[in-house]
């Protein structure tokens, strides 16, 4: 293998003179194909060749996109797409195969043609995914290329994990529509397909609500941001914050726009209000939904806040149905992420209609108010037909086994999820918050949460650990999350993302059976095509 890839990386020699690229990236995939064998010869892919789909399957259109979008950035011009073709005998054929897995696929490059098998249209997106990196990143950075020399190569391949996510947090920083699009472009690349949206917070709603139109008038605004590391509760006159008001949200067509540039990328949305918690811009636009019914400021700093959804009055759930009532009918994903994270008492314990409450329904903690007030939301999410997803903090307020558990505090809640028998994702802030600083040297980094997770951490992450095999069967998948307290814009959060989710993706797709000795060695490829996009990126080559 390795005496091929030195033949043709010597044959990159004659790059430019001719216009023609001479691959040399076939052995160099992120995340790992479960199998690769190289063969002789190769592929020689021109703005002539044609594609040929030979099958008719739901999305097959997103698929022609793809490889329409991808030969264009090669050679100026997408190759054809021929859409009901019964030649496979050149060309980059799209066959269907329906024993390969859902998400799975099988490309195999020869002299004359690409042949990529799939069940479905996902698989055939993957593949493409793959043929990309097959391609490397200097056929979309050279000028004038001709042709792109391909190496033979069989490759069989399919995900070990069904949920792949990433989280953006864009309560505490809005990213516009263009940067969100940017997101699911850099998670289509490493073949992540759930995208999660943390649409609303303590400081900033983002999302248009018809029946509510304060949400975004007063609560998708704070007046003044934190500047610097924030001291965690220890505020007082000297704590420095700016002058300028912070702000945005999306509209609904906003929303369905970016819905739909996702499902193109077979990348599933699940939106997430979060409730009874980090709710201060729902409370600032609606007092009454507070438990003391006084006016409120959208925050301003980070941490933890006090003034959540008071689950005592009525009118709170309400608030929450009619809400929802529209969420569902923007996003199909059959999961609603409702939060349920961090929710301090406090006003709870004075609050009279939470005291009425609680003796009504003979709740004898505040957890098991915050537990009544979870499972009601998770009742008018079933009768949508929708399933509830919330951070761990939702096995202590008790939810059914249709509900399912996004493990943050570590691993533990991820596991008790699944020994009880409720399905469970795998965010652990140790291996899954990208929000903590990637190097020791905090100096030369931007400022950040704090914490620490750097590359070969992420990649140790074994999402099964402490599990039996019929309790693994509980873990849906696993997810890299992105609070954005301390990233203002787009550059950074590619920054933070890149190149960890490489290592995250590699653990989703072999289910946390890959060598990180060998992932850097395909590494660089993946840095040069992060470059070739013009994507941020630690560069953890040099610096290992
Ligand atoms: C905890 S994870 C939070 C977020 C913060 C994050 C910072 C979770 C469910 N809640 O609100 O942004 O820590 O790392």
């Amino acid at each position: 293998m390795k005496r091929i890839s030195l033949i043709i990386a010597a044959c990159a020699f004659i790059t430019g003179c001719t216009g023609t690229i001479v691959s040399d990236k076939a052995v160099s995939v992120i995340p790992q194909p479960a199998s690769i064998e190289m063969t002789e010869g190769s592929f020689r892919l021109t703005a002539g060749t044609q594609a040929n789909f030979l099958y008719e399957a739901p999305e097959l259109e997103y698929v022609a996109e793809t490889l329409e979008d991808m030969t264009e950035d090669i050679f100026g011009k997408g190759i054809k797409m021929n859409l009901s073709s019964l030649d496979a005998s050149k060309g980059i054929n799209f066959i269907l195969d329906e024993e390969l897995p859902a998400e799975g696929y099988k490309i195999e490059v020869a002299e004359k043609t690409i042949d990529i098998a799939s069940s479905t249209a996902a698989g055939a997106f993957y593949a493409l995914q793959t043929l990309r990196q097959l391609i490397g990143a200097e056929a979309f950075t050279a000028e004038k290329v001709k042709a792109v020399e391909i190496p033979a190569v069989k490759i069989e391949d399919s995900p070990l994990l069904g949920y792949r996510g990433t989280m953006l947090d864009v309560g505490r920083y809005f990213f516009p529509v263009e940067d969100v699009k940017k997101v699911l472009d850099i998670m289509a690349m490493h073949k992540m397909n759930t995208f999660h949206w943390h649409l609303t917070e303590d400081q900033g709603w983002r999302i248009q609500i018809d029946k509510y139109p304060r949400l975004t008038e007063v609560g998708s605004i704070r007046k003044r941001t934190i500047i610097g590391k924030d001291p965690n509760g220890e505020y007082d006159e000297n704590t420095p914050f700016d002058t300028i008001p912070h702000g945005g949200f999306y509209t609904k067509e906003q929303i369905r726009e970016v819905v739909d540039y996702a499902a193109a990328r077979f990348i599933t949305v699940i939106p997430e209000i979060e409730f009874p918690g980090h709710s201060l811009a729902a409370l600032a636009s609606y007092p009454y939904l507070g438990c003391t019914g006084e006016q409120y400021e959208v925050r301003q700093s980070w941490d933890i806040e006090d003034r959540v959804f008071c689950p005592g009055k009525e009118t709170t759930f309400e608030f929450l149905e009619d809400v929802l009532s529209e969420v569902v009918e923007l996003f199909p994903s059959e999961y609603i992420h409702i939060g349920g994270d961090e929710c301090p008492t406090k006003y709870w314990q004075k609050c009279p209609h939470c005291a009425k409450r609680m003796k009504e329904e003979g709740l004898k903690t505040f957890r098991q108010l915050q537990g009544y007030g979870i499972a009601r939301v998770e009742k008018f999410l079933a009768k949508h037909g929708k399933h509830l997803i919330g951070w761990d903090e939702i096995l202590e307020a008790g939810v059914t086994p249709n509900s399912i558990v996004m493990s943050w505090r570590g691993t533990e809640g991820g596991v008790k999820a699944a020994k009880q028998g409720n399905r469970a994702i795998m965010a652990p802030s140790t291996y899954c918050y990208f929000d903590y600083y990637q190097s020791k040297d905090r100096e030369n980094e931007p400022l950040a949460w704090g914490g620490f997770l750097p590359l070969e951490k992420v990649y140790s992450f074994n999402p099964f650990e402490g599990l039996s095999e019929t309790e693994a069967d509980y873990i849906l998948g696993v997810q890299a999350n992105l609070w954005t307290e301390y990233i203002p814009n787009i550059k950074q959060a590619e920054y933070m993302l890149l190149p960890r989710l490489a290592a995250l993706c590699e653990v989703a797709w072999t289910a946390g059976r890959g060598s990180y000795g060998d992932f850097l060695t395909r590494l660089p490829a993946m840095e040069e095509m992060y470059d070739a996009c013009d994507y941020n990126h630690r560069s953890n080559i040099e610096k290992r």
